[in-house]
């Protein structure tokens, strides 16, 4: 039951706008799903500036926060939510580290940035973090349960 819990972890993982414009969304979810992970949640969206400041809210008192507000809300993005176990911090690996210019290559950052304030891809940080956030950018109803085909080959 403790391995059933953890392969059902879910993250809120979302392509930023430099992302976007880069072009870099079928790459992005390519790795993901290549890894053996499962989406179960996807959608594009230009975010409100009020979405922008909840979902960094946790930054508000930083000096960087209104233009990472800004940023976000500049333009398209596609939230997700990914399923599978470990997803969390397995994810961030994946991702790599907040300065693109200290990200491993092989990571997303690391591959694809240069600036932390352009860094191309969030990945939630902890388990409370990922059902904040999914519950900020997602209703109830927009998430799949489903049996991954591929599933029984993964794990
Ligand atoms: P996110 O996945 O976007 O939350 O990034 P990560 O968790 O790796 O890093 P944090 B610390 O949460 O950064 C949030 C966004 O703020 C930007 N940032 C951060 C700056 O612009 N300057 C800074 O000094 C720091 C620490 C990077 C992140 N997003 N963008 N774009
Ligand atoms: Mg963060």
């Amino acid at each position: 039951e403790v391995y059933a819990s953890s392969v059902q972890e879910k993250s809120f993982i979302m392509i930023k706008p430099d992302g976007i414009h880069r072009g870099l969304i079928a790459d992005i979810i390519k790795r993901f799903e290549a890894k053996g992970y499962k989406l179960v949640a996807i959608k594009v969206m230009v975010p409100s500036k009020d979405l922008a400041s909840k979902h960094y809210e946790e930054h508000a008192q930083r000096p960087f926060y209104p233009g990472l507000v800004t940023f976000l809300s500049s333009g398209p993005v596609v939230a997700m939510v990914w399923e599978g176990k470990d997803v969390i911090k397995y994810g961030r690996k994946m991702i790599g580290a907040t300065n693109p210019l200290a990200s491993t290559p092989g990571t997303i950052r690391g591959d694809y940035g240069i600036d932390v304030g352009r860094n191309i891809i969030h990945g939630s940080d902890s388990v409370e973090s990922a059902q904040r956030e999914i519950a900020l950018w997602f209703g109830a109803g927009e998430l799949a349960e489903y049996d991954l085909a591929m599933g029984k080959w993964v794990y």
